[in-house]
C-alpha cells in the first residue's frame, strides 16, 4: 500500500513538473536559461505574468553573450522577423530603464540608433530585427507596453 501511494505521489509530482516551458525553445547559459514564449503574443504585462506563473521571469539581458545566445535561438527557429518582449522598462522613472525581471538597471545595452525614443510614451523594451539585412542581428527599442508580441522568459 505504501509503495502504491509512493508511486502515485511520484506520478503527481512529475505531472506538476511538466511545465509549458519544457516544450518552449530554450538556451541554457551559465546562470540562467532563456525560454522563448512563442505559443501566443501578449502585451508586456501579460508576458511578465505568464513567465511568473510558470516560475520564471521576463528575460533580463545582462551581457553581449546573453544577447547573442537569444538571437541565435530566435534565428534557429526562423523567427528573426518577429519581435520579443524582454523585461526592460522605464515605467517607474521615465527615461531611466531597468529590468523588471531582476530589479537591476540596464548595464549592457543594444539599442537601435535613436532608441530609446518617445520617452514617457514607449516604456517597454522589445527585441527587434530592424535593418537586419544578411546579418543575424537583433536590436532593442522601446515600444508601447500594451502592444502584443512574443516574449522571452528566463529561469
Ligand atoms: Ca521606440
Amino acid at each position: 500500500m505504501f509503495k502504491l501511494l509512493t508511486i502515485i505521489v511520484l506520478i503527481q509530482i512529475s505531472a506538476l513538473k511538466s511545465e509549458p516551458q519544457d516544450a518552449m525553445p530554450s538556451v541554457t547559459m551559465q546562470t540562467k536559461e532563456f525560454v522563448l514564449g512563442i505559443f501566443f503574443k501578449a502585451n508586456w504585462y501579460r508576458a511578465m505574468q505568464f513567465c511568473r506563473f510558470h516560475g520564471m521571469h521576463l528575460a533580463s539581458i545582462e551581457s553581449q553573450l546573453e544577447h547573442e545566445a537569444i538571437v541565435a535561438l530566435i534565428v534557429d527557429y526562423n523567427m528573426k522577423t518577429d519581435e520579443f518582449w524582454i523585461s526592460g522598462n522605464d515605467l517607474a522613472f521615465a527615461g531611466n530603464f531597468s529590468w523588471m525581471g531582476n530589479g537591476q538597471p540596464l548595464t549592457y545595452m543594444n539599442w537601435y540608433a535613436s532608441e530609446p525614443n518617445n520617452i514617457g510614451a514607449e516604456r517597454c523594451v522589445l527585441l527587434w530585427s530592424r535593418n537586419i539585412g544578411s546579418a543575424d542581428r537583433l536590436w532593442w527599442h522601446n515600444s508601447n507596453c500594451t502592444d502584443e508580441h512574443y516574449f522571452v522568459c528566463e529561469e
